[in-house]
């Protein structure tokens, strides 16, 4: 277990983490090479790869590619229960538990259940919930159902405690790539100041101020993809952020 042993003394410790998103649909090896090169440069914590979709099949090859170049932990954000790669040092095991979507809550976990095992990978049971970011994004169309309101910490907090109290080892709260709105400070506040378990933030975070400020209400981990595909510089800047707080 020695990826979320990372997850949990990084918290212990009162430090932040920093995760870089890779997309394999958006991202082929030539341009992961130079975000790999700066990552190292910037001390990122883990890359997560994956995405909504998936549909270009080179999620095994992007693994390798990043593995062959450094050592920073790659961890599977599985869109889907064929996203699973034995090259990753582990996988988010994600129940959506902000919505009432029954295939994504467990429909999809017996099906691929096998297979995950089989894959040697370090499972990570984690809750995600996805919350509004004011527009429709790929992950709240292909969930088929409701995100948690942005305004209505209460649901977030009720839900994060009920999947801590369930067994899950994470709580992951993405407003969803490329979210007009990322999630609000007090919502993350709230669900911090309310449970033990590691708590991982992203979806349109687009500046080191957005990200300090979220460490400051009390994420552990920091996500970032699409405003790092646009601006590479950006990696350093709210890497650097993170670090700080
Ligand atoms: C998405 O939380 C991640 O699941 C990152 O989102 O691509 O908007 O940074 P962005």
């Amino acid at each position: 277990a020695a990826i979320y042993q990372k997850f949990t003394d990084q918290k212990k410790a009162g430090k932040k983490a920093f995760a870089v998103l890779i997309d394999p649909d958006k991202m082929s090896n030539a341009e992961i090479d130079p975000i790999i090169e700066q990552a190292l440069a910037a001390g990122v914590d883990y890359f997560f790869v994956g995405g909504s979709l998936v549909v270009v099949n080179t999620v095994d090859q992007n693994i390798q590619r990043i593995k062959s170049l450094c050592d920073i932990p790659v961890v599977l954000f599985p869109g889907s229960p064929s996203q699973v790669s034995k090259y990753a040092d582990a996988l988010f095991y994600l129940s959506l538990i902000s919505g009432r979507n029954p295939e994504l809550l467990i429909g999809q976990h017996v099906i691929s259940a096998p297979a995950v095992r089989s894959s040697g990978l370090e499972i990570m049971p984690t809750g995600y919930m996805v919350i509004d970011g004011g527009a429709p994004t790929s992950v709240s169309y292909i969930a088929n159902t409701a995100p948690i309101p942005a305004d209505k910490s209460d649901i977030a907090l009720c839900t994060a405690m009920a999947g801590e109290m369930l067994g899950l080892k994470l709580i992951y709260m993405d407003a969803g790539s490329g979210a007009k709105n990322p999630i609000q400070e007090n919502m993350i506040r709230r669900v911090s100041d309310n449970i033990a378990v590691p708590l991982i933030v992203g979806g349109g975070i687009k500046t080191p101020e957005k990200a300090a400020a979220n460490c400051a209400a009390g994420a552990d981990v920091i996500v970032v993809g699409n405003a790092i595909e646009k601006d590479i510089s950006l990696l350093r800047e709210i890497s650097a952020a993170v670090h700080k707080g």
